[in-house]
């Protein structure tokens, strides 16, 4: 046994414990310790059957993710684990609670008998890694849900609960109260079942309709799904082996195909994600005992779009909150939109109406800064003047209670001026929104340079609670991801005036794997947007500096974006579907003439470096100063506020891959033909010249 596993004995019946805080994952030293608890219990003949339980809140979370990159003579064998569990000439009984993930899942496969606890949640996410249950969960799922369900668990990643997992036989039974009292129950009442061990390996693969069929509709599906994704589709080849080939063979083709996938850059890059996502909240210098201080009340300044989301935020994480409005009629404008928003939610079925009254019941509509003075928290969400917000800030001055955060949605502004219009900068903080604000993961939480660290700790905490990803980044202009996107964007309008057109530079993109590309994202946004921070910045624009001002015509045309129903592109009415426009066409066309530029045509290839080594470029900038506290912080907020492929990493994960000595031949490459709006950011070039990567700058 191991320090990881413990092993009791309760009259005839062994239970083994696995007990790795806080998820139970299979580290090193876990299967060995269940594989020396079923040897213990296999040669101890007053043993009748096994029960294998977690300690604290879970059954087992999966595989470590860890250990995949470790030499294979040091990693833990998990498969061996598992066929020594389904081996075992005892019953052997999973007791799952909490979460049953991945090699957890697969673990429980392989026993006899399971129960679950009534929150269990069990389910395949490795494809999210970008790779496949590769401990048998190809092979053993469908066996026991049949092969429709299992290519859904396994495809999606999404986890059943333990009501859906009875339904499809993938545990025998919900049982109440202790789990392990009654897990040690069930396991009495199997001892006298007679005939040989039912073992999961021995099951036929049941099927909805003819297995080729299902197959063929589960690949149709998956590559519209996966958008140049490799796991979903890998999965499904695995599963089908579960069909075609016996047993023993399906397990070593889906040992193969993990292999190539665990492999693969596209597993690596989702594998930072998944630790980058989780990393990104930490912040370097605060103590871990600043704790953040309690939410109960919050308020939201300004009844807007961005106002009304926030507000969402708050009643959907159970916090009651009042939003501010200067007339009565903004204010029921900006509550009925919040209704619709909830009533589109409830009419899709992903809501009940029950759930959408108590959190409408949380939001209150005032006209006045009464609520102010109960809030916790109370975040600006208005128009973007700084002599508004300064106003309202210095009002929140006046009537905030002592310890309350004062948080500003801006986009643009500087937070520090925005803080300088109180007598209390360090309570002051941006916490930026993306729109719609319901919907966006990403929240960036900016620190100002007198932010305390429990004013920031509890934008962090607050940010969880609403189920967002925070990122802590400082101030500059346009923060971490609109300063990088202003660059992207501005060197997509470049490629216009050059020869591209818009759908081509958005189809390099899509087929990257963005959501979106640059054109449509912008339409999207609305053009005005970019035109007005763009004429606010006109005064002080450099005048060698290149400027392409193809936005600023077509939005001189009325030409706002969806919203307008054109913009780069054409709508039809009511859709969101981009259509190639001839007037745009003619537009950059005339425009490259004005400007004396021969169009020419431009690669795929060319317009996907210039994109991204803008990013990655300017991102390298960001991290040297300081803005980003880490590279995979700027990944985190490229894929969950910018439809940056995971499978790619986010931009700074992706300049790995390359080298970033390729990226920096490149960016002199454009820079003498194009001149400084390439030149080299000196961490880029620092790194590139040792060898190095961005995840090695944080570490050193
Ligand atoms: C697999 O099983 C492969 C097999 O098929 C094949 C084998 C041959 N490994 O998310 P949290 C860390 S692949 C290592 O904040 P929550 C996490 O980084 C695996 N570390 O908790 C964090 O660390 P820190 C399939 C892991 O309560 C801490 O644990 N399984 C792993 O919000 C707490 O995590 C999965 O993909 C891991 N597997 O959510 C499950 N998981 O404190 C992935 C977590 O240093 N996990 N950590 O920042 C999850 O989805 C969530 O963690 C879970 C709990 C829902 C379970």
């Amino acid at each position: 046994m191991t320090d990881l596993v413990g092993y009791e004995q309760r009259d005839d019946i062994a239970i083994i414990t696995v007990d790795n805080p806080p998820l139970n994952v299979l580290s090193p030293g876990v299967p060995e310790g269940i594989v020396a608890g079923l040897q213990r219990a296999e040669s101890d003949e007053r043993i009748a059957a096994v029960v294998l339980i977690g300690a604290g809140r879970h059954f087992i979370a999966g595989a470590d993710i860890k250990t995949f990159t470790m030499p294979r003579e040091e990693s833990p064998d998990v498969r061996g684990m598992v066929n020594a569990v389904e081996n075992s000439t005892k019953p052997v009984i999973a007791a799952v609670q909490g979460a049953a993930l991945g090699g957890g899942l697969e673990t429980a496969l392989a026993c006899t008998f399971r129960v679950a606890a009534p929150g269990a949640s069990m389910g395949t996410p490795e494809v999210n890694l970008g790779i496949l249950p590769g401990a048998g969960g190809t092979q053993r799922l469908p066996r026991l849900v049949g092969l429709d369900a299992a290519l859904q668990m396994i495809t999606t990643g999404t986890p059943v609960d333990a009501q859906r997992a009875a339904e499809l036989g993938l545990i025998d039974e919900i049982v109440d109260g202790d789990l392990r009292d009654a897990a040690v129950a069930y396991a009495a009442a199997r001892i006298s079942d007679s005939g040989p061990l039912r073992r999961t390996r021995d099951l036929d693969v049941r099927s909805d309709a003819p297995a080729a069929q299902v197959l063929a509709k589960a690949r149709e599906t998956a590559a519209t799904r996966a958008r140049g994704r490799i796991a979903p589709l890998r999965c499904i080849d695995a599963v089908e082996a579960s069909v075609t080939m016996p047993f023993d063979d399906g397990m070593q083709r889906e040992r193969e195909l993990f292999t190539e996938l665990v492999e693969s850059d596209q597993s690596r890059a989702l594998r930072h994600i998944f630790f980058a996502e989780r990393t990104a909240a930490k912040i370097d210098d605060v103590p871990d005992d600043v704790r953040p201080a309690d939410i109960s009340r919050g308020v939201v300044i300004g009844a807007g779009t961005m106002g009304g989301g926030i507000a969402m935020n708050f009643a959907n994480a159970g916090i009651p909150v009042s939003v501010v409005e200067v007339d009565q009629d903004s204010l029921d404008t900006g509550l009925a939109k919040v209704e619709r928003n909830y009533q589109a939610t409830v009419d899709k079925g992903r809501l009940t109406p029950e759930k959408m009254r108590e959190r409408m019941d949380r939001i209150t509509g005032v006209l006045d800064y009464d609520a102010v003075g109960d809030a916790d928290v109370v975040i600006e969400a208005v128009f973007e003047d700084m002599d508004i917000k300064k106003d309202i800030f210095a009002t929140l001055d006046k009537t905030a209670g002592p310890d309350a955060v004062l948080a500003t949605n801006t986009s643009t502004l500087d937070v520090n001026e925005i803080a300088a219009a109180t007598s209390r900068p360090s309570s002051v903080l941006g916490m930026h929104f993306f729109s719609p604000a319901n919907v966006m993961k990403l929240l960036e939480i900016v620190r100002g340079e007198q932010t305390s660290h429990r004013a920031l700790v509890t934008a962090v905490a607050l940010g969880k609670k609403m189920r967002k990803i925070p990122v802590v980044v400082g101030v500059c202009d346009g923060f971490v991801g609109n300063r990088m996107f202003h660059k992207y964007t501005r060197e997509a309008s470049f490629l216009l005036e050059e020869g591209a057109l818009p759908e081509q530079v958005d189809k390099v993109m899509t087929d990257f794997g963005f959501a979106m590309g640059p054109f449509a994202v912008s339409d999207l946004a609305g053009l005005d947007i970019g035109y007005r921070i763009r004429r606010a910045q006109a005064a002080t624009r450099d005048p060698d500096e290149r400027y392409a001002a193809i936005a600023d015509r077509i939005v001189e045309m009325d030409r706002l974006g969806q919203k307008s129903g054109v913009g780069f592109y054409r709508y039809a009415d009511g859709s969101r579907t981009p259509i190639p426009d001839p007037e745009i066409e003619e537009l950059i066309v005339a425009h490259s003439a004005e400007q004396g530029i021969e169009r020419r045509d431009i690669s795929g290839e060319e317009i996907r470096e210039r994109l991204l080594y803008q990013l990655v470029n300017e991102g390298a900038q960001i991290l040297d100063e300081g803005i980003a506290q880490r590279s995979s912080d700027i990944d985190v907020i490229y894929v969950y506020g910018y439809g940056f492929p995971a499978h790619a990493g986010g931009p700074m994960f992706h300049a790995g891959l390359l080298g970033l000595d390729t990226v920096l031949a490149g960016v002199r490459r454009y820079q003498e033909r194009h001149g400084d709006t390439w030149a080299p950011a000196p961490l880029l070039t620092r790194l590139a010249e040792q060898g190095a990567t961005f995840e090695q700058y944080e570490r050193a």
